[in-house]
């Protein structure tokens, strides 16, 4: 391949549309950009961005204010009422009418839309999650033209739907009538904030005699010491004879193989071997190798008609469903792993927002805190591909459910069930290749939706089986065939465990359940930094202020239902106060509330990863937020790590020492837990200490940490210092380390916080800078008990936080602030606290 055609290529990969048109192969005319749109039955045009949304239009048109700022989501509901009109003009070359196809190709469009060019109807979608192409040939002239696409508002569409038959539903009544982000209508951590407009890329192609319709790499890992590739081509429309293909692997911009086939009736398969293969890992077991599928195709005499890049990863993935012999659970290469991870939610309500930048910060920060799975939950829209690439680039196993959640769908409608199989059939050519998605998912928590019959409250089983099983799976057979599929989740013996958050059950239920646990959950509000985006002055009196439960949804699914938002605030406050000593203000409410939290979900955590591999996977409910309030996410809507974060990067390190404590015999059992691929040793020491540091008892073993494993290395029997000292007076200290440096660290209590009379620790930070880092050593004069360091009205980044710190035992935590500052900026800005700092005394 010419180098210039390479890099053509290689931009295509990420703009498909580039405004120039090429002598040979597909050209496009880019239909992105600078756009104007218009309510329907009005005459005023604001300019429009695509791809964008009406919400984000108005926004920078200053025509409705922000509706994330205080109740204004309630202000703005008029805009997902109305009818919208979007159009642009463009420029024609005379020499794309002399190309054989000319077709506008529509990535994404929300969601009711008619489109015109040059006044002439060209079609009608109603799928979002849909590529459309248009024949327009015809239409088109050459020089100026005109399109213009009209969103309907889905409401009355749905209203009527679900008059003529109401469809059981723990979300919006009748949204699950129409292909549409289903959390867009609102869900129990965001707004409704519905939106409409070209949410995708789109423009014009045009091409001679054929293109690739598809290109499906599949990998035959059966023999040792090499991968077989075959690259299987469809060209079309056209199925013109005597076209040719070539196929070239490259890795590290070398040729590792390469090799030629003819079409026949467009059909064409090329067989390749790639030796000495690097196997792509999860982050943790090994590295993510990456090579790039290149596919050209070709008339009879060599002229070149389109060309395509995969990048691929060369493994093995087996979803294992539940049997009665063996948990959930994933195997790459061959290798059963734990996997650790969080639920994914869309990152904005507003999809147009969220940036490359922003979806790479956060699969960086998910590997930051030792996750290796992400589970891309069924209620939003499938996915960017820069999201993928970058779980690709860092190892983060995908669990991808369609776009499915928590309502029954009319699959007793053969137009419905048609319309999501080219959904499925778009998303699964778009994003099969990828070496991150470890298993495909019809949908989340339908099954507790599903019954004999259809009644007021359930939909069939032949229904539910004709949609999940029959429709979906045959996509997946047909276009994914060597990815795992599963019918929902948790229909293949995963767990969703939420008797601690909707049943307010203490976080030691956690104990009592095993498996392959995909959700389960606690909320706490954001920080001050976020609330305050949100709020003014007095909404931050108390938790409990209007504005504040507001941002609080978890019992208030969407705007319509009078619901006052309580009930989740008192959830969180509860637990709170049974965990810990009550907070003194409000500030200290929303951290003390992100330290329960994460404590929660360490309790659990820990507790399955101990037990492997009766349980094989924890994947918390949620990693992000929608937008900005109270919720179950450990990254904020700004992308601020709540305390979860920090314990989750703990909890999840590859060698985990952990205790579980029993209070009844008085011990604490110490577990050392491996994910790592090879055995290591390692020297566990511990000590006990009463409330104020003083130490009690102290010891230390060499333990050998076989690869993937977890076991008990030592149990410690306190029946002695509890009768002595009172079991509210002892703190355990555990502390491992491999080859000579700290892997783990930990400690056990046998009450809850809430019952420790710690005294003053006296926390004190001293400060290092180095090129713009500050390395902060925090210091205790007694026990110090989830230590953090904030920058007051600043961000930062830090190592590690919400750390125990001693007197003999001080903390170390790189500062990195989101602005350069010289040292005695930041020693102003920084505050350290503790929990003995949240309460009054
Ligand atoms: C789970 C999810 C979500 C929901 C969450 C919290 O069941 O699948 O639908 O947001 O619980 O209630």
């Amino acid at each position: 391949m010419k180098n210039g055609r390479k890099l053509l290529l290689v931009l295509g990969l990420v703009l498909w549309c580039f405004d120039a048109v090429l002598a040979d192969g597909v050209a496009c005319i880019d239909l992105n950009g600078k756009w104007q749109v218009s309510r329907e039955g009005g005459n005023e045009w604001i300019d429009a961005v695509v791809p964008g949304c009406i919400h984000t239009d108005l926004l920078v048109a200053k025509k409705i204010p922000d509706p994330f700022y205080r109740d204004n989501e309630k202000n703005v509901q008029w805009v997902s009422a109305a009818a919208w009109n979007y159009r642009r003009s463009f420029d024609v070359p005379p020499d794309v009418l002399d190309r054989e196809y000319v077709l506008l190709r529509c990535e994404g469009l929300d969601t009711l839309a008619s489109i015109k060019l040059n006044d002439t109807e060209v079609g009608k979608t109603d799928n979002m999650f849909r590529t459309y192409e248009f024949d327009v040939k015809k239409l088109l002239k050459a020089g100026a033209n005109t399109v213009e696409v009209k969103f309907d508002s889905v409401l009355p569409f749905i209203r009527a739907k679900e008059s003529a038959r109401k469809l059981p539903t723990w979300a919006y009544p009748g949204a699950a009538y129409i292909r549409k982000e289903p959390c867009n209508f609102g869900w129990d951590w965001g707004p409704t904030l519905i939106t409409c407009g070209i949410w995708k890329k789109i423009g014009i192609l045009s091409f001679n005699t054929a293109r690739l319709d598809d290109v499906l790499i599949l990998q035959d890992h059966s023999q040792q010491g090499k991968v077989a590739l075959s690259v299987n081509v469809v060209a079309g429309p056209s199925v013109s004879s005597g076209l040719k293909m070539k196929t070239v692997v490259e890795f590290d911009s070398r040729e590792v193989a390469s090799a030629s086939a003819e079409l026949n009736a467009g059909k064409g398969k090329a067989m390749l071997e790639v030796t000495n293969p690097k196997l792509w890992w999860p982050a943790g077991m090994g590295g993510q190798p990456l090579y790039n599928v290149s596919v050209d195709l070709m008339d009879n005499s060599g002229k070149l008609l389109d060309s395509s890049i995969k990048r691929i990863g060369l493994r093995t993935m087996k979803a294992v469903e539940q049997t009665k012999d063996t948990t959930m659970h994933f195997v790459v290469n061959g290798v059963k792993f734990f996997s650790k991870g969080a639920n994914w939610i869309p990152a904005d309500c507003f999809a147009n927002r969220v940036t490359k930048d922003i979806l790479r910060r956060y699969v960086e920060d998910a590997v930051a805190a030792n996750m290796n799975s992400l589970r891309f939950w069924g209620g939003g829209y499938y996915e960017e591909d820069t999201l993928f690439d970058a779980c690709d680039e860092m190892g983060i196993c995908v669990w991808m459910d369609f776009k499915f959640s928590c309502t029954t769908y009319p699959s007793f409608d053969d137009s419905f069930i048609e319309n999501v199989k080219l959904e499925a059939r778009d998303n699964l050519k778009r994003l099969r290749h990828h070496p991150s998605i470890a298993v495909w998912c019809g949908n989340n928590e339908i099954m507790f939706f599903r019954d004999k019959e259809w009644s007021d409250k359930k939909m069939s089983e032949s229904d539910y089986y004709k949609l999940f099983r029959d429709a979906l799976g045959s996509q997946m057979k047909e276009f994914a065939p060597q990815v795992d599929y599963v019918t929902g989740s948790p229909d293949c013996g995963d767990v969703h465990f939420w008797k601690v958050w909707h049943e307010g059950k203490p976080f030691e239920e956690y104990r009592n359940i095993h498996g392959f646990v995909s959700e389960f959950g606690f909320q706490s509000f954001p920080e001050p930094k976020t609330v305050q985006t949100f709020t003014e002055q007095s909404d931050r009196e108390s938790v409990y202020s209007y504005v504040m439960k507001y941002h609080e949804r978890s019992n208030r699914m969407y705007m319509d239902v009078k619901e006052d938002g309580k009930i989740g605030t008192d959830k969180i406050m509860i637990l709170v106060k049974q965990y810990f000593k009550e907070p003194k203000d409000f500030d200290s409410t929303l951290w003390l509330s992100q330290i329960t939290h994460g404590y929660g979900i360490k309790y659990g955590a820990e507790g399955w990863r101990r037990e492997m591999p009766k349980s094989m996977g924890c994947v918390y409910w949620q990693y992000n937020d929608t937008w900005p309030g109270s919720s179950w996410a450990s990254v904020d809507y700004f992308g601020r790590w709540k305390a979860l974060h920090y314990m989750a990067k703990r909890f999840y390190a590859p060698v985990l020492v952990s205790g579980a404590e029993d209070v009844k015999s008085g011990k604490v059992d110490v577990f050392v837990t491996s994910d790592r691929m090879e055995a290591c040793n390692g020297n566990l020491a511990w000590s006990v200490t009463d409330v104020s540091g003083k130490q009690i008892k102290k010891g230390s073993l060499d333990v050998e940490i076989p690869a993937h494993t977890s076991r008990m290395v030592q149990s410690l029997d306190l029946q002695d210092e509890i009768r002595k000292m009172g079991v509210k007076n002892l703190l355990v200290w555990l502390k491992l380390d491999v080859d000579g440096k700290m892997v783990s660290d930990n400690m056990v209590t046998f009450v809850y916080s809430r019952e420790l009379e710690l005294c003053d620790p006296g926390l004190s930070a001293d400060v290092k800078e180095k090129d713009g880092k500050f390395t902060v050593t925090l210091n205790a004069k007694c026990p110090a008990l989830w230590a953090w360091v904030e920058l007051d009205g600043l961000d930062a980044r830090c190592s590690d936080n919400f750390v125990h710190v001693s007197k003999d035992s001080p903390a170390t935590i790189i500062v990195t602030p989101a602005v350069l500052m010289k040292k005695k900026t930041f020693k102003k800005a920084l505050k350290v606290r503790s929990i003995y700092d949240t309460s009054a005394h």
